[in-house]
């Protein structure tokens, strides 16, 4: 396989693109790509404040990567979740993610959810009943409840997490099993801002993971390769599996899959389910909107005094 630009080797092969590119011409296409999609759905410009929620591994550093590669304004956000595992998973990730920041000269606020809400991610799920079995639901509301503080206070513009296709596709075909139609209507690349809460973007969620991947190895970017231990046996792995066992004899499903759910929804597919969106409110503790009468749920998961 050539490069298609200069006709060298190619290291990185796009069976869905009909893309083969050599490693020099990867580099400059990748982020090329970004740069189109952060345009193409109104993102964010250049002068805006982004802050991008960092987990050490390979899709949130390279985004991070990506987009001071192509000048704008990015901060990073660490959140220490305290999950150990026997693999140190939190503090190995804060390290790579703080090393990251070093090397490049940016700036990573850091939140420690242990030394703020004195208890780690565990700790919470084993006390309360949305953590029962699994500790994913807890972390998910308190890492949003976390990233759209810092946002708020720090006064950034934008939130931007590095979820890829993979990610995106199946989140969707989860929620297409069930036919969730408020989770549909919310899902999405850009998510606009309500009072209280900063726009969400996911700039790379037209990207292969396979091609995220490429860019961190071909890169250099340290990262941590373990997941989450508590991603293990996972539906959302699960789904990812299915998905690429189509991909491999479809090459594209997984990208029409999810541009052509796009292209419904902005057809009005969901069109009735807008009218019933539900009030709002700012939760009388810590101000972040919810539809919950009195507290959110994230304050309600808190210990009392
Ligand atoms: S970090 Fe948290 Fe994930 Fe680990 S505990 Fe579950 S939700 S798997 S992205
Ligand atoms: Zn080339
Ligand atoms: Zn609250």
């Amino acid at each position: 396989m050539k490069c298609r630009t200069c006709g060298k080797k190619a290291s990185v092969n796009m069976r869905q693109h009909k893309l083969a590119l050599c490693k020099e011409h990867y580099l400059e296409w990748l982020p090329a790509q970004i740069e189109r999609f952060i345009k193409k759905y109104c993102m964010f410009a250049h002068g805006e404040k982004i802050l991008v929620a960092v987990s050490g591994g390979k899709d949130s550093l390279s985004l991070w990567d990506i987009l001071h590669r192509l000048g704008y304004q990015a901060d990073g956000l660490y959140i220490c979740l305290g999950i150990d595992e026997g693999i140190a998973y939190s503090s190995e990730s804060q390290r790579l993610s703080e090393r990251f920041a070093t090397d490049n000269g940016l700036k990573l606020n850091v939140v420690n959810i242990q030394q703020e809400y004195n208890e780690t991610i565990p700790e919470l799920a084993g006390r309360t009943q949305r953590g029962k079995g699994k500790p994913c639901s807890v972390c998910g509301l308190v890492k949003r409840h976390v990233m759209n503080r810092i946002a708020r206070d720090l006064g950034y513009d934008v939130l931007a997490t590095g979820h890829n296709l993979d990610d995106e596709a199946a989140v969707l075909f989860g929620n297409t099993l069930t036919w969730s139609g408020e989770y549909l209507l919310r899902q999405g690349p850009v998510l606009p801002a309500t009072p209280g809460l900063a726009r969400k973007v996911k700039p790379l969620f037209r990207l292969y993971e396979r091609e995220m991947l490429a860019y961190a190895l071909l890169r250099g970017i340290e990262y941590i390769y373990d997941e989450c231990p508590f991603a293990l046996g996972s539906t959302s792995i699960y789904y990812k599996e299915l998905l690429n066992k189509l991909e491999n004899d479809r090459p594209g499903a997984k990208l029409s899959f999810y541009l052509s759910f796009l292209e419904a929804r902005k057809k009005g597919l969901f069109a009735e389910q807008e009218q019933v969106q539900q009030e709002l409110h700012p939760c009388p503790n810590c101000g972040q909107p919810t539809s919950a009468p009195g507290l959110c749920a994230f304050c309600r998961m808190l210990p009392g005094d």
